[in-house]
Parts: C-alpha cells; structure tokens; sequence
C-alpha cells in the first residue's frame, strides 16, 4: 500500500512514494520523505527528490535540513529508498535514512547527495544516530562542494551488534574543509563491521576509514581508500583500535601538495592497544611531505601491526615512515618499501645513509629532493624492498 507522507510511521507492508520536494529560496526548508516517525515492520522507503532553495547570501544563513526517508528510526525489516539530495548555499543538513537509529534488520537505501555551496554541511549517508542489531547502512554516494563538509558514510553515532556499513564513495570537488568517517562517526563496537569506502579530499581534510572514535571487541575494518590532497591526515581504520578489532587493508595516499604541504597518513589508528591487529597497508607517497605510519603511532598491550607497504614515486619530496616492521615477532609487521616506480633494481642502486642506533633513523635519497626517513628495528636489508 503507497502511502504518500505519513505523520506518523510507515509500518507492515507500507510503501513511501517517490516525491519531489523543492525548497523554496532564501529560506529554511525542512522536508521528510516518507514517515514523520518511523519506518518498521516490512515497510519501505519511497525514492524521494530532494533540492534546496538557492540562498542568494552565499555564505548561509538560510538552512536547508532533509530526511531522507524517516524523522526517527528504521525498525525491524524497515528499508530506506534511494534518495537523492541536491543543496547550494546555506547550511545543510542530510539524513540519508533516518534522522535517528537504524535496528534491527533494517537496511539504509543507496541514496546520492550533491552538494555546491560554501556555508557548512553535514551529510549521513544513512542513520543521524547510531546502527546496530544486524542493520545495514547502504552504499552512499557524495559529491562535495567547496566550503565545510562533515560526512558520515553510515552513522553520525556508533555502530554496533553485527551492524554493517555500506560501501560508500565521497569525492570533494573543491577547497574545503572536510571531515569522512567511511562508516561510523563514533565507535565501532561488538561484531560491527565497516565498509570498502573511498575518499577523494581537497585540502585540509580529516579522514577515518571506518571509525571517527574506538574500534573495540570483535569489530573489523573495511578495506578503504583514502586519496587525501594536501595538509589532511588519514586513518585507514578509527582514531584508536582495543579489543580485538582488526584493521582493514587500506590505500592511503596525498596526491596533490608541494614540499610545505604535511599529510599524516596512518594505515590503522591512532593509537592501537590490547589486542588489536593492524591490517596489511598500503601508503603511497606522492606530492607532498608526508608522515607515513603503516599501522599506529603508538602500539601498546599485545597489539600488533600489519604487513604494509609503503610505495615512492618521484616528486614524493620529503617523507618519514615511523614504524617500518622487518617482521621476526615484530609488532611492526613486515612491511617492505616499494621503489619499482623509481625504476631501482636493487639494493646496490639504493642510497642510504648509515643506520643510526640511537634514533634507529636512515635515510633514504633517492634525488635531490626527494628523500625517506625510515625509522625501523635494525638497519635495512634487500629484503625490506620491492624493487623494479
Ligand atoms: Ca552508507
Ligand atoms: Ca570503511
Ligand atoms: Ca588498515
Ligand atoms: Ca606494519
């Protein structure tokens, strides 16, 4: 049975409509599109159109908030539609799925969001709150403006239970200030696994993978890529990992960016404890002078790293990788240092500075102004490489 617009909830077999919602200019606009409540039972989202008015001020003081399918929850075998979200000026709002919680059984739509504007925006690719029980975010899809964006992939909140993130793609088309957390903006808890996300920022950039906050319990990673530009910091995974969460296997690179422009680009987390595993990293280095970590900054407890690799190109300028593990029970990992793009056929062809005890430091020229500093367990060996 279609149901246009309910007050309340859309429950049983209920389906929304797919509408049409057009804001009107230099005004707040505030929509729903299918349940003022909730979405329960069996019911579906409709596939809803969302456009802002255009805000002739520019920088925002007009708002534009939209929900996607319901005000509040998706409950019990609920699905959310594919809705797509069109915002320019203003400061906006974008609940994918649901303003609240996603439980249960229930699914969040694939849904698209389009944004051009330089005021502030703050998208959920499904829930505004938290997604637990065996719920699943969908596979989102973000077009970013300039101006300051905060994107949650899945939930605004935490995930936990056996919840699920989508598959979800951000890419930023203009300077910006972003803020991506490929699945959940807080922690990741119990059995929640992330999704295979992709971010493509601009400058001055913060991504995480799959958690803003803690992965702790059972929780696993997705294998994520993080394409940051300049000045960003990238998390393959969450900020800290306890527990026994296990990374993902994650891309992590700063394309863009000259000699001044600093990236901190980390496989894992932050910090990593207890039990935590790192997943097998790769960090590629590009413009920009990067500090590169395949697993953590700090790896207390019995935490352990993963076995990365760590790829130069020329123009990588000047980098320093902080945990470069030769395998042997290692915490590091074993992780090697790609140079085949520097056409280095072996050992011999490489120029590295002798390995000092203290600092445990090297460094590595491979031009004139492109060169690595490798902090590692012991001095490097042939077998740390990946030649051409
Ligand atoms: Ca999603
Ligand atoms: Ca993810
Ligand atoms: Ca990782
Ligand atoms: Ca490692």
């Amino acid at each position: 049975m279609a149901i246009p617009f309910t007050p309340g909830s859309l429950k049983g077999h209920q389906e929304g409509t797919n509408d049409v919602y057009v804001g009107v200019d230099n005004s707040d606009n505030f929509f729903v599109g299918d349940a003022g409540k909730n979405i329960l039972g069996a019911a579906h989202g409709g596939d809803d159109w969302f456009t802002a008015g255009s805000a002739s001020d520019y920088g925002g003081f007009f708002s534009n908030t939209f929900y996607g399918d319901a005000y509040l929850d998706l409950l019990g075998n609920a699905t959310g539609g594919n809705d797509s979200f069109t915002v320019f000026g203003g400061n906006n709002i974008c609940y994918g799925d649901a303003g609240g919680n996603i439980s249960g059984s229930a699914h969040g739509g694939d849904d698209t969001f389009n944004v051009s504007t330089h005021g502030s925006n703050t998208l959920f690719g499904d829930a505004g709150g938290d997604i637990s029980g065996s719920a699943h975010g969908g596979n989102d899809t973000f077009h970013l403006g300039s101006g300051q964006q905060t994107v949650s992939g899945d939930a605004g909140g935490n995930m936990s239970g056996s919840a699920h993130g989508g598959n979800d793609t951000a890419i930023a088309g203009g300077p910006s200030l972003q803020t991506f957390y490929g699945d959940a903006a807080g922690d990741m808890r119990d059995f929640a696994v992330g999704g295979d996300d992709i971010f493509v920022g601009y400058f001055f950039s913060t991504a995480y993978g799959d958690s803003g906050g803690e992965m702790s319990g059972f929780t696993v990673g997705g294998n994520d890529t993080l394409l940051m530009d300049r000045s960003s910091v990238a998390y393959g995974d969450a900020l800290t990992m306890s527990g026994f969460a296990h990374g993902g296997d994650d891309v992590l690179s700063a394309p863009g960016g000259w000699e001044e422009s600093r990236n901190i680009l980390i496989g894992d987390a932050q910090t990593m404890s207890d039990f935590a595993q790192g997943g097998n990293d790769t960090i590629i280095s590009r413009g920009g002078s990067d500090e590169m970590w395949g697993d953590a900054q700090t790896i207390l407890g019995a935490a352990h790293g993963g076995n990365d690799t760590f790829v130069f190109h020329f123009g990588s300028w000047h980098d320093k990788i902080g945990d470069f593990g030769q395998g042997s029970g290692s915490v590091w990992g074993r992780d090697h240092i790609d140079v085949s793009a520097l056409g280095i056929h072996d050992f011999s062809e490489l120029d590295i500075s002798a390995y000092d005890p203290a600092t445990h430091e090297s460094i590595i020229t491979f031009s004139s102004w492109d060169d690595v500093i490798v902090h590692s367990q012991h001095e490097l060996m042939p077998n740390d490489f990946i030649f051409a």
